[in-house]
């Protein structure tokens, strides 16, 4: 296919962020000028330090001032429009991850477009259908670059008020960095192997043990993000009253947070918490381990309410009756040993028995599966491993409709966490035409195998 060209920026070292974006969670509202030109963001990355030890530098990667990066929003139904520069020493793109766009702005090199070379920049323009908590991370060398923290929120808000009045956005990430702030292997075969090669150190918002203000008595909305390469937090809030509202950026009829709620990489949940009485804290957990602390500061506001449920976002509802049934079996292929010597990532997994090649630039030629566009489809998901895998689909959302683990009170998403040998259903109307990655988003699986396209035509 041929690719959007990729600009190249003459005298990029004069740019600056311009005031649009920098600053992580600035919350100013653009007036819309023409879709088709302009941007409303110039989004750079380019190297960072960043102190996530105390008195040690990082060389962390950022898009904008900090890491994660800058928190772009743009209102459900409008176009978003990046100006991507590339200021890093490697090439990169960037994927918008749980936004269903057209192909050619969906950021997978040599799928969708080229990689943007060190003093390149990109246009990243398209509508958002859906309003929600999303995110953006480059296609490439994926371990390294999300590893130093080329991840950001996206957050895409509702058409009309919500009944929201304070919201907070929490990213959580857990970097390879050791006492000393320097990096630890991104990923490590016998690791990768298992369940992904996880960092030490756990950040909300890029800061260890992290202290977040909520205005006493209000209600919350709380938008947790899991932007980590590996870890599946085992998310839970002692005493907290939090009812969840929308999951992967997709609503969901209130319900009560309950005693542990797992979130695999990539993944949202989205809360509604009622802050406590002034001084008292809540804490933010995986599984025993605190991440960081939600603090009630006084506040002289009338006692907040419940708001309703948020607006369904507008998802073709698959035909179940008459949709085509087709098998995923994520398997374990294992070869560790197999290409250590020559520094090639070895081929650990597979999908319907293939293995995606990371450094073969053709694996999007040959689709494990070709759906036809505008039919519906039940995807049949069989994890053979004694891992889980949170499993993503570019370009489209799907409904979970059955698991033999869980009961599922069916929901729509863009990844849907397969627990060890685990089956779930999965429904979806083909309505995007192009080549969608299919994958396991702990990325050192991803890149040892877990990958396939699915073609839409
Ligand atoms: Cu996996």
């Amino acid at each position: 296919m041929s690719f959007t060209r990729r600009q190249f920026l003459s005298g990029v070292a004069g740019l600056a962020v311009v005031g649009l974006g920098a600053g992580g969670a600035s919350r100013y509202w653009l007036g819309r000028r023409h879709a088709s030109s302009g941007h409303d963001y110039q989004l750079i990355a380019a190297p960072l330090d960043v102190e996530l030890v105390a008195g040690h530098q990082t060389p962390a990667w950022a898009f904008g001032s900090s890491a994660p990066g800058t928190e772009l929003r743009v209102r459900q139904g409008e176009w978003l429009r990046v100006r991507f520069i590339n200021k890093l020493p490697v090439p990169t793109t960037i994927h918008w991850h749980g936004i269903r766009l057209p192909l050619e702005m969906d950021g997978v090199p040599y799928v969708s477009q080229l990689p943007v070379l060190p003093g390149e920049y990109f246009d990243y323009r398209f509508r958002v259908p859906d309003a929600g908590s999303y995110w953006y991370h480059p296609h490439l060398n994926s371990s390294e670059q999300l590893g130093r923290g080329l991840v950001g929120a996206l957050i895409v808000e509702e058409r009309e008020p919500t009944g929201f009045l304070h919201e907070r956005t929490l990213s959580l990430k857990s970097w390879h960095v050791d006492e000393v702030g320097a990096f630890s292997d991104f990923s490590v075969p016998r690791e990768a192997a298992r369940g992904g090669t996880a960092g030490r150190l756990s950040t909300i918002n890029g800061v260890p043990q992290a202290i977040i203000d909520l205005p006493a008595g209000q209600i919350v909305r709380v938008r947790i993000l899991n932007l980590d390469n590996t870890v599946t937090y085992r998310l839970n809030l002692p005493g907290a009253q939090a009812q969840v509202y929308a999951l992967d950026g997709n609503p969901v009829k209130p319900r009560p947070l309950g005693e542990e709620y797992w979130l695999g990489p990539g993944m949202r949940i989205c809360l509604a918490i009622k802050a406590p009485a002034a001084g008292q804290e809540i804490a933010l957990r995986n599984g025993p381990i605190r991440l960081g602390t939600l603090r009630s500061v006084a506040n002289s506001d009338a006692p907040g309410e419940w708001p309703p449920a948020l607006p369904a976002n507008p998802i073709a509802e698959p035909d179940l009756a008459n949709a085509e049934k087709l098998n995923f079996n994520f398997e374990w292929s294992g070869a560790v040993s197999v290409n250590l010597d020559n520094g090639a990532p070895p081929s650990l997994w597979q999908i319907n028995g293939k293995a995606w090649d990371i450094n073969d630039k053709t694996c999007a030629d040959r689709p494990i599966a070709r759906l036809q566009k505008g039919k519906s489809y039940i995807f049949e998901l069989k994890n053979m491993t004694q891992y889980q895998h949170p499993i993503h689909l570019h370009g489209m959302s799907f409904k979970v409709i059955a698991s033999d683990r869980k009961t599922i009170v069916p929901y729509f998403t863009d990844t849907y966490l397969l627990g060890k040998n685990e089956r779930a259903r999965v429904a979806l109307v083909a309505d995007n035409p192009g080549i969608w990655m299919f994958h396991c988003h702990v990325i050192d699986h991803m890149e040892t195998g877990l990958m396939a396209a699915i073609e839409v035509s």
